[in-house]
């Protein structure tokens, strides 16, 4: 450990941990879940830490917050209903309020530390809370999936955190099982997936339980975040039996939608070619996941 620097150990990636310099710490605390940390880094902006992990940081977060949303809600024609799980610091739902033809969106967020921290410390991430289509709801998302009415969800988008702690039954098969119930017939799911360079095992698993679960399409995606463990992060992507989902070619354009967004300002990183693009995987992930 560097003095001055804030270094990310964890067990899930071992021997090597990526490393910020650190020019204030700004909030600790412990939640009944994790501890909580904010900190304000010399070159990325402001980096929320939840149990020693990154969670997004103000320079970055757009590449992972954009990509979790657009690729399932430009999937699919006119979205309606969504539910985010996880996702606390507000910015999925910023990307979701975009969408013009949105009517109501849920969230469940097992920790309200993270919602509150966020709120007080990333204003241009918790303006997600702003939409008055949001209804936020502190509590545990498998339990939420559970009681959720069956078939009436356009999409859902599990931006979670590592399967270490409170997120782990989120990569689990009954997990998805709740999720695929929840989803209209076409109706698709994206979930944080890992990445392809550290976790090719848990990707393998999430991929084999989704092809039993999903009886549309099941795709990985994957994207770069400088500051998450490798360089990348990847996506599940799934639909349901119903309407073909065919993700890799986008029919709900973002273009239109993004010249109406005046409150959050133009996307910064998401566009129609990444999108189509993010599916490409390199030849030894092909294999792993395309082969299941
Ligand atoms: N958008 C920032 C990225 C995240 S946040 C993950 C969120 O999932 C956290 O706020 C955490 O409190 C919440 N969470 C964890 N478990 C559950 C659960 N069971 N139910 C509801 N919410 C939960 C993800 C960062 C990825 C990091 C990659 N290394």
């Amino acid at each position: 450990v560097i003095p001055g620097w804030f270094s990310e150990i964890s067990p899930m990636w071992p021997g090597e941990a990526h490393s910020l310099k650190v020019e204030k710490i700004l909030f600790q605390g412990k939640s009944e879940y994790q501890d909580v940390m904010v900190f304000q880094s010399a070159t990325y902006g402001k980096v929320l830490v939840l149990d020693g992990v990154i969670q997004l940081t103000e320079r970055d977060e757009c590449a992972y917050q954009e990509m979790i949303t657009h690729l399932p809600l430009c999937s699919i024609p006119n979205p309606k209903k969504v539910l985010v799980v996880g996702g606390g610091d507000g910015g999925v739902l910023r990307e979701v309020a975009r969408h013009t033809s949105i009517e109501h969106i849920d969230i469940c967020e097992i920790d309200k530390m993270v919602v509150d921290v966020s709120k007080d410390f990333f204003p241009d991430v918790a303006v997600g809370y702003d939409d008055p289509r949001v209804n936020l709801h502190i509590g545990d998302g498998v339990a939420f999936l559970k009681a959720a009415p069956e078939g009436s969800y356009d999409a859902v988008i599990v931006d979670s955190s590592d399967p270490i702690g409170p997120a782990q039954e989120l990569f689990e098969k009954p997990f998805f099982e709740s999720v695929a119930k929840a989803l209209r017939p076409g109706g698709v799911v994206c979930t944080q997936a890992e990445s392809i360079w550290l976790h090719m095992h848990i990707i393998e698993d999430i991929v084999a339980n989704c092809r039993q679960v999903f009886k549309g399409s099941v795709n990985y995606a994957w994207t770069t975040v400088p500051t998450y463990p490798s360089g990348v992060i990847g996506f599940m992507l799934c639909s349901t039996e119903g309407p073909e989902v065919d993700f890799k070619n986008p029919v709900n354009p973002i273009d239109a939608i993004d010249k109406q967004s005046k409150s959050v300002g133009p996307l910064k990183f998401y566009n129609k070619e990444i999108h189509s693009a993010a599916f490409c995987l390199p030849s030894f992930a092909k294999k792993v996941i395309e082969a299941k």
